[in-house]
């Protein structure tokens, strides 16, 4: 790391590590983070194993507006591209797949991102993601517009993002 970006990381890491000892819940320390009338909270992301090139990455989001809005696409400067993705049941098997029209957010409700379910999904890694990295994704929604989250990445082995079996 160059010497330059050394001292934020410490801050950074210091901060992160007095939340990190009781993860899961460290998530619930993350940054609230508004846009427009959408309220995103508990971004976390996880550690990779070394040479990885996929990972998930999860929040909670509410729409406290009274119009529905849509999380449309995202982007982040460590992966090639990002994808808003749904792991399914079908036919007893476990399934991902990409939601090409976006996640739905309705007036009013909270949708949660989480292992097993809606995700995003960090496609083509340029890096390592290290515990207490924070990672910044872009999220774009329709009506809310355009928005920078920093997601905290969880150790290694946190709920697993497995697409074959939860
Ligand atoms: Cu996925």
């Amino acid at each position: 790391m160059r010497n330059i970006l050394k001292p934020i990381a410490t801050i950074i890491a210091a901060l992160t590590l007095v939340a990190s000892f009781a993860f899961p819940s460290f998530a619930e320390h993350a940054q609230m983070v508004m846009a427009g009338d959408i309220k995103i909270e508990n971004a976390w992301t996880r550690a990779t194993p070394n040479g990885a090139k996929a990972g998930g990455a999860f929040l909670m989001v509410t729409n406290t507006g009274g119009e529905a809005d849509r999380l449309i696409a995202a982007s982040s400067e460590v992966a090639a591209k990002v994808e808003i993705h749904e792991m399914s049941m079908k036919d007893g098997v476990m399934k991902m797949q990409q939601l090409e029209d976006g996640l739905a957010l309705p007036a009013g409700e909270t949708v949660e991102l989480k292992p097993g379910g809606f995700h995003i999904m960090m496609m083509g890694l340029n890096k390592t993601i290290a515990e207490g990295d924070m990672v910044r994704i872009s999220l774009e929604f329709e009506k809310a517009g355009t928005v920078d989250v920093m997601f905290a990445a969880a150790p290694l082995g946190a709920p697993s993002m497995d697409h074959s079996n939860n």
